[in-house]
């Protein structure tokens, strides 16, 4: 054969390839979104189905590609190969009834974390996980929170048994597809060896470790005064219901106890909007308004008539937030749960960022729409919401007037207990899911292996002991429902990366935590011509769209709580650090 007959026979394989996956896509994606918007025994098997039958075809596609040699073939042929490897998170063995078997507990585990509840003592009627959330922030009563924290847990109980098959299952599918395990898959996905990855998270991680142990330092050190010293070890990890959110993975939740008098912000926005009574599609409007000021358009009718924005009550749903793009076209959703609070009103940023990412990419082929790399996609929507200063809600009517700059340290306490808090927790899930794929950690040392690396990183326990039978991380939605997690480490590392580069185009030269791109076209024309590259290329090329760098860095984090990290070391002079 010819090397022109082979490169126009891989061409070929691979358009035929792009239009049936894509299809089975499509149809995969259907069934899973009635299922996420309405569980039943019958939309888990059809869910569970269509999912099989698209995992089935890419396996078959990914093992005949290898009959292209590769060397004949350019660059675009050659990373469209590549990619059909890895198009999938979940991969099962070739054989129908076991890959069916696979994807049947994937939607068991998700549907038993979406239908999750518990009833508190002294309470009647059950609280779901937003209701347990609500305590975990409000209440100061340990019993009440341990009670709130442990009634969640006991999921992870009924997900096990679902998880062992899963990662023995999915482990065989990767394996099929020429990979050590599933993490390895994983970690394949970033355009460099999955061993140089995992170093590259880690020296990401150390460049931020000391600002993460400043903020732990002054936060312990705050429970000690309001819970005392025989319930917080003002030398040790920090009791883990005591941080206003279920997995601390943000502290935000308990800000009030932990802001110093004179230093706060000087508004809370949850007031404002309940106030206002801001409707949930008032919120999704807000946030719109915001990627249409940067000139990315208005989002299509459809957005608008097929998104699920409230928990309806009459039945079961997946509340966990997501963006969908049904047809990888114009047929854009979310699915979301929500509460007319500040947190809601970031994440719907968050939420719209994929979507506005996902239209952007809509017009490369198949196999190149998705973002650079996960951390991309994850990133965009935060980079936005940063730009949520005061002068962005003064300007757009929410303040009536710019708070004085004395709460800008109140204000950026409040950022670092959302995204420094968080940085651990980004990386221990998968730090975790590495090594139960790779057989590193067996299922007996599931649970006390996830609390070793919590403790380690986070610097966080358990309210007591936990005993052999639990499964903590099933209590995690990305580990119940097969998400990977690393892309959220990612991204809390190159949104602020993104902010540095967008704002500095604009010619803003100031503290970066003041800045905003709201209306700047300039901001949105980078991160369009980044997104519409959606992962045609290598990811560093599309890095350098944005802000000129090619290497993912935290100085534009660092950058942006200089002035937090200051005080934080003035406040930690005499109170003792680590744990
Ligand atoms: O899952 C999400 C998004 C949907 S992609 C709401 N996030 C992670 C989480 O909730 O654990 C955003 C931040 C981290
Ligand atoms: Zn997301």
């Amino acid at each position: 054969m010819t090397e022109t007959t082979s490169r126009a026979d891989a061409a070929r394989f691979l358009e035929t390839a792009e239009g049936r996956l894509k299809d089975l896509a499509i149809a995969a994606q259907q069934a899973d979104w009635v299922n996420a918007t309405y569980i039943t025994p019958d939309t888990d098997a059809l869910s569970a189905r269509a999912t099989s039958r698209f995992i089935s075809e890419t396996l078959d596609l990914a093992k005949r590609s290898t009959e292209f040699a590769e060397g004949s073939l350019d660059e675009e042929l050659r990373r469209k190969f590549k990619l059909l490897r890895l198009l999938l998170p979940l991969v099962g063995p070739s054989d129908p009834v076991e890959s069916e078997e696979l994807t049947r507990r994937v939607t068991a585990m998700q549907g038993a974390y979406a239908k999750g509840h518990h009833t508190l003592v002294g309470e009647r009627e059950p609280r779901d996980l937003q209701g347990l959330s609500h305590v975990l922030e409000e209440s100061r009563d340990p019993a009440r929170l341990v009670d709130a924290w442990a009634g969640w847990h006991r999921i992870g109980r009924s997900i096990r048994p679902d998880f062992e098959r899963y990662v023995e299952l999915a482990n065989r599918g990767a394996g099929e597809l020429g990979f050590a395990d599933m993490g390895v898959m994983w970690r394949s996905k970033y355009d460099m060896e999955p061993e140089a990855f995992a170093r590259e998270v880690d020296r990401l991680w150390e460049s931020v470790r000391p600002l993460y142990e400043a903020l732990h330092a002054y936060v312990r050190h705050r429970l000690v005064a309001v819970y005392g010293a025989d319930v917080v070890d003002p030398r040790g990890p920090i009791p883990i219901h005591l941080l206003g959110n279920m997995w601390a993975q943000s502290w935000d939740g308990i800000y009030p106890i932990l802001v110093p008098p004179g230093t706060e912000a000087g508004f809370d926005l949850t007031r404002i909007l309940v106030a206002r009574g801001t409707t949930p599609t008032d919120l999704v409007r807000y946030a719109e308004r915001f990627f249409e000021s940067l000139g990315l358009g208005t989002l299509p009718p459809t957005f608008w008539e097929r998104s699920m924005f409230v928990r309806p009550r009459d039945r079961e749903v997946v509340c966990h937030a997501s963006a969908w793009n049904i047809d990888f076209a114009e047929d854009l959703r979310i699915k979301m749960c929500i509460e007319i609070t500040d947190e809601d009103f970031r994440t719907i940023h968050h939420e719209l960022g994929h979507s506005y990412y996902q239209r952007a990419y809509s017009g490369q082929s198949f196999l190149f729409r998705d973002s650079a790399h996960d951390g991309f996609h994850e990133a965009v929507g935060d980079t936005v919401a940063l730009s949520v200063t005061p002068e962005y809600l003064a300007k757009i009517g929410l303040l009536s007037d710019v708070p004085p700059d004395t709460g800008d340290l109140g204000l950026l306490l409040r950022r670092a207990l959302e995204k420094i808090a968080f940085l651990p927790f980004g990386l221990v899930v998968d730090r975790w899911r590495w090594e139960v794929f790779s057989g590193a950690v067996s299922p007996s040392e599931y649970n006390p292996r996830w609390w070793d690396l919590r403790r380690r990183y986070q610097g966080v326990v358990p309210p007591g002991e936990r005993s052999a039978d639990e499964f903590d991380p099933g209590a995690k939605y990305h580990v119940a429902a097969n998400t990977p997690y690393m892309r959220y480490f990612l991204a809390h590392i190159l949104q602020f990366q993104f902010h540095r580069a967008l704002v500095r185009a604009m010619g803003d030269s100031g503290p970066l935590h003041r800045a905003s791109i709201y209306g700047s076209k300039e901001a949105g024309r980078r991160l369009k011509t980044m997104m519409e590259l959606g992962q045609r290329r290598e990811w560093p090329d599309a890095l350098e769209a944005i802000t000129g760098e090619r290497r993912m860095e935290a100085t534009g984090l660092l950058e942006y709580f200089r002035p937090l990290q200051r005080w934080l070391e003035e406040q930690n002079r005499s109170i003792p650090t680590g744990w």
